[in-house]
This record gives C-alpha cells, structure tokens and sequence, in this order.
C-alpha cells in the first residue's frame, strides 16, 4: 500500500487520512485505519549550504508522514556521499596520517541515542549510529570496534580518500608547517541537523570527518552527545558546527536545550552558549564555532562565534539559507 493510494480526509483543521482498501489477514473486507496527516509544522535545519540538498530528502520524508528520525539519517546521508563535501563522509579531508575517520551521532525523541568515533572505511557513519543506537545496548562505538559491527551489519568497506582530498593533503603535509588549517566558513561545512515530524516528535543528528590533519585518534564534538547533538522533546533539540574541542568544553547542545527549559528562545540559547564559548578560550583566533536549534514549538535559531555562519532552513512553504547572527567579523 502506496501513500498516494491513502485517500486524504482533511477540512476545517482536522487532519486525518484514511487507509483504503486495505484487506485484513483472513478476510476480504476493507479495513479503515485513521492515519495522523503530517501536521503543517513539520520542518528541518541543518548546518552550511550543503544543508539544502539533505533537507530535501529529510523534508520528503517528513511530509509523507515519516519519522523524524529517518529524515535526519536519510538526509545526512546524501551529505556523506557527496564526494565533493570536504568535511564529511567519502571525500572527507584525512588525519594527520592520510587516514580519513569518521564521527557521527543521531538522537530521536525519547532519548535514544547512537555515535560512531574515529570509524574509517564506511561510507554513511549516521546509519551506523543508528544501528548501534537500536542494535546494542550501547550508545557508542569506536574505531576497529565500530568498523567490525558496521561490516557485520552488512555495511560496505570503502575508500573514504578520494585523488583531490589525497592532494590537499600531500600540498598540506609538503609545506610542513604542522598547521591545522583554520575551522571557518570557507573550509568546513560539516552537517548537523535537527528535523520536527508531524507527530511533534524532534530527532537530530551529525556527521563529519572532523578537524582536517587532525592528529590520529582525534574525536570532536560531532560523536558526543551533549556536545556535537542533544535531543529532549519535551524542549527542544540544538546542534553543532565548528571547533570540536570548543564545543565539548561547554556542552554546547545540551547547554542551549536546558536554556530553551528555562525559557530563552532558541536564538537566545544560542547566542548565551556562544557567550560560553568566548568565556572558555583565552584564544578566539581561528575559532569558529555555529549553534542552530529548535524548540518544541518548531521555532528556530542560530548564533557563530564569527561571521560566515549559515544554515539550510525547509517547511512546508519554502527552502532556503539563513544567515546566522554572531558575535564577531571574521577577518582573512
Ligand atoms: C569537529 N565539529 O570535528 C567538527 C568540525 C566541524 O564544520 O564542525 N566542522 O570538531
């Protein structure tokens, strides 16, 4: 049964749908069964402009009456895969060593949670997130760990490095200066998004392949919850961007979730836990960090350390990139 063969039932506010022609086990006769319409508040947001492709495919899913949950990991995928995406999944900028590593984490509406760290050779980290999230008792796997359960859930081995992320790190290591490229608008555009279902229920999730030539073994934000992502539906859910080690300082997400449970807004939660930021490091030079969340009620916000910051919006009325409020003008 299609969703388009659902015929809608919807007038005066009511909205329902109701299944027709759907044939019971052992005997011939239609069976109705009310489904909830996705409500008109369904939305999605998510960190940089690559934002706009996964929020297409999340927003589809949250408009045929799908999950939260699967519009974030659906929609992050297409980011992982993209091989242009120099910040996440395949194509993803390398470690220090050449080694691409990948963290990701995924969060649904009744505190479930799953994150992958420091996991090589797997394409979408999101779905293995996922997977440890509802096939384990465990919230997260790392390295070799997370790699074996990933091919034991059938998940494919892959070269992460591609020719053109290989190059930039040969020129990186060539100039030989030790340097970790600068996390700011111009090279980084990891993705974190948080989605509102038509149930009311808010999922979000991250994925990155991190600070590039990062020392080996290095996990940031995006993998930690609390830090990278945090989910309370009663609330509101909230998600990072930027300078991991930064971000896990403060807690980033989970402090702007218990600012919105304490009545800021969530562009107001955001800015306070920028203010966070710029309190915990003597030195703001080359740290860009950008918050984005959202309330119960679907509002939304966002505030960066710097300027540069922005962030894919989608409803069911329009799609487009929202430039955040910060703090500071960056400066080349
Ligand atoms: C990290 N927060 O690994 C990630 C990097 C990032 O845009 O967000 N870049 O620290």
């Amino acid at each position: 049964m299609k969703r388009r063969d659902f015929v809608k039932l919807s007038s005066l506010g009511t909205t329902a749908i109701i299944l027709d022609g759907c044939k019971t086990k052992d005997s011939s006769e239609k069976k109705q069964i009310v489904y909830p319409v996705a409500g008109e508040n369904i939305k999605v947001i998510s960190t940089w402009n690559s934002g706009i492709e996964a929020n297409k495919v999340a927003f589809r899913i949250l408009e045929n009456n799908g999950l939260a949950l699967d519009a974030i990991e659906k929609g992050l995928n297409i980011t992982e895969s993209d091989l242009e995406n120099t910040s996440v999944g395949i194509g993803g900028l390398p470690d220090a060593n050449g080694e691409v590593t990948l963290d990701a984490c995924i969060m649904d509406h009744e505190f479930n949670c799953g994150s992958v760290s420091y996991l090589k050779n797997i394409e979408n980290p999101i779905s293995v997130a996922r997977k440890v999230m509802e096939d384990t008792p465990h919230v997260m796997l790392s390295g070799k760990g997370a790699y074996d359960f990933a091919i034991q859930k059938k998940f494919k081995h892959k070269e992460l490095l591609t020719e053109s992320s290989k190059l930039k790190w040969e020129e990186w290591k060539q100039e030989n200066k030790n340097v970790l490229p600068a996390i700011n608008h111009e090279n980084h555009d990891t993705i974190a998004m948080i989605a509102l279902d038509g149930k009311g229920n808010l999922s979000t999730g991250c994925t990155t392949s991190g600070w590039a030539y990062k020392l080996a073994g290095r996990v940031g934000d995006s993998p930690i919850i609390g830090a990278g992502v945090y989910s309370d539906n009663e609330v509101g859910a909230a998600c990072a961007t930027g300078l991991g080690e930064a971000i896990i300082k403060i807690c980033g997400s989970h402090a702007i979730v218990e600012l919105m449970r304490n009545g800021s807004s969530p562009q107001e939660a955001c800015r306070i836990a920028i203010e966070r930021i710029k309190k915990s490091n003597k030195d703001l030079k080359d740290l860009q960090v950008g918050f984005i969340a959202m309330n119960k009620k679907g509002e939304i916000g966002s505030y960066s350390l710097y300027s540069g910051f922005n962030y894919a919006y989608q409803d069911v009325q329009e799609s487009k990139l929202i430039d955040s409020k910060y703090d500071l003008e960056w400066e080349e």
